[in-house]
């Protein structure tokens, strides 16, 4: 299966005064209506309302109210608003639609040989044509760190924008199969650019022999198979607040919110240390053998394992618990930091996210609680955490507040039934 990538994830400290800062481009507020007056050549739309029926029916109404809901300047927030929308582009495409109960397992359409998979590119508009990039090259990389600096993922009110290091997209990269960094330069938004990208790259996964896609975004499109949510653990809460990531709570001093919040200065559990070489392949024993009680897991070997886990300075960070010679837990996080876009002295909030996580012998509480230690001591500012695998187990009582934002698992070319969010068991980046 192909790892289809990029998370759009909520930026809010809701212990204190919950406040609105999803960073996902799905809210944003400005969103223009689907048609535009591009002449790029897209897809074919099987879905186009019709309020003009003379006889009233469940389906007149439907169309109606679709033909509102596509001019609205949001995009849906609710399976209810999605349910009217047209979908120009995603109803083409093999994705189950929200009305679908499914309650079998399969592709929607069958593997095509390669033979039959579009050989041209798709076109783009005159003064533009596709670059196959290597990252290897510096001023390549740089260039892909700044368009994703200046124009990736914001929250709805456009106040911290995702700030992806040059050394995490080097990491990134190194992924086998990547759909990755969905990006139109805010130039060309709304312009129907986006599906012809993914065309594209549906073509170039095509000709692979792979037929399969796993991603995940913020904006609700037919149809998540899961949907999580993002919670924070303030670790910095004087910046957060300063930078209105979060808000004093009621009856709350600055002073009371920093002692709320103080953490041990080590971490506690014995035999807690960062994962080294030599432990891959017991750890990743481990992880394998935990991810069974989940729906939706990657399958990674030593040397995927030792790609994706052992610490990247700015990049990955991950400790295990090795006590008489045995591995018994793990706990791993990504650095994403925030670019925060207008704030006099405060320039960007340094987040820890949340990866792959087991805890077999230590407590939840204390196994995340090392965790939140060491990325505090290691300057975040703040412990990001979706509610999914055994998530829940901690983020209440580790003063974890719940985010705003919601991120959806989709599988392009899949049908399946839905899952709680505890059943997944996969973090993309
Ligand atoms: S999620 C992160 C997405 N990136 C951002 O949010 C960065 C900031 N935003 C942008 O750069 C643009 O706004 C983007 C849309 C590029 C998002 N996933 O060109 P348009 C649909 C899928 O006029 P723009 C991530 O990277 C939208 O519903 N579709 O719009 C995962 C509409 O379709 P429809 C999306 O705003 C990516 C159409 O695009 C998304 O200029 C997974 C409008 O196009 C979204 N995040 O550009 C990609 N946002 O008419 C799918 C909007 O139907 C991979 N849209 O409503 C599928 C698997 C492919 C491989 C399969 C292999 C087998």
């Amino acid at each position: 299966m192909t790892n289809s990538n990029i998370n759009d994830t909520s930026l809010e400290n809701g212990l204190a005064e919950p406040v609105s800062k999803s960073t996902e481009s799905k809210k944003k507020k400005k969103t223009k209506p689907a048609e535009s007056k591009s002449s790029i050549p897209t897809e074919t739309s099987d879905a186009a309302p019709s309020a003009s029926g003379h006889s009233f029916s469940i389906q007149n109404l439907r169309d109606a109210v679709g033909l509102i809901a596509n001019h609205l300047p949001t995009a849906p927030k609710n399976e209810d608003a999605a349910k009217v929308k047209a979908y120009q582009f995603w109803n083409t495409q093999p994705v189950p639609k929200f009305h679908e109960e499914i309650d079998t397992y399969g592709p929607i359409e069958p593997d095509k040989p390669i033979s039959e998979v579009r050989a041209e590119p798709y076109s783009l508009p005159d003064g533009f044509s596709w670059d196959t990039l290597s990252l290897d090259d510096p001023k390549t990389l740089q260039e892909v760190y700044l368009l994703l600096n200046e124009n990736y993922v914001e929250d709805g009110d456009n106040m911290f924008r995702f700030d992806y290091s040059p050394e995490f997209l080097l990491w990134y990269e190194q992924r086998m199969v990547e759909i990755n960094f969905l990006c139109v330069h805010k130039k060309l938004r709304s312009k129907r650019v986006a599906p012809v990208l993914i065309k594209e790259i549906t073509r170039r996964v095509h000709q692979t022999g792979c037929f399969q896609a796993v991603y995940t975004a913020g904006v609700l499109l037919p149809k998540p198979l899961a949907t999580c949510r993002y919670w924070h653990r303030s670790l910095n809460p004087k910046k957060l607040i300063e930078v209105g990531f979060s808000h004093l709570s009621r009856n709350m001093t600055m002073q009371r919110t920093i002692k709320l919040y103080r953490l041990p200065e080590q971490p506690r559990t014995v035999g807690f240390r960062p994962l080294e070489k030599e432990d891959v392949p017991a750890t990743r024993k481990l992880l394998m053998t935990y991810l069974k009680k989940f729906d939706l897991v990657p399958t990674i070997d030593d040397e995927e394992f030792a790609h994706w886990f052992l610490p990247r300075v700015g990049v990955i960070n991950s400790y295990i618990v090795k006590q008489d010679g045995a591995i018994t837990d793990m706990v791993s996080y990504y650095t994403l930091p925030s670019t925060v876009m207008s704030h006099p002295t405060h320039k960007s909030i340094k987040a820890a996210y949340s990866f792959m996580n087991v805890a077999t012998k230590t407590k939840w509480t204390d196994l995340m609680n090392d965790a939140l230690i060491v990325a505090k001591n290691d300057g975040y500012d703040v412990f990001n955490a979706l509610d999914l695998m055994d998530n829940k187990e901690f983020l209440e009582a580790l003063k974890f507040g719940i985010g705003d934002g919601e991120l959806h698992y989709y599988i392009y070319n899949w049908k399946c039934p839905t899952m709680p969010s505890e059943k997944v068991g996969l973090v993309l980046q």
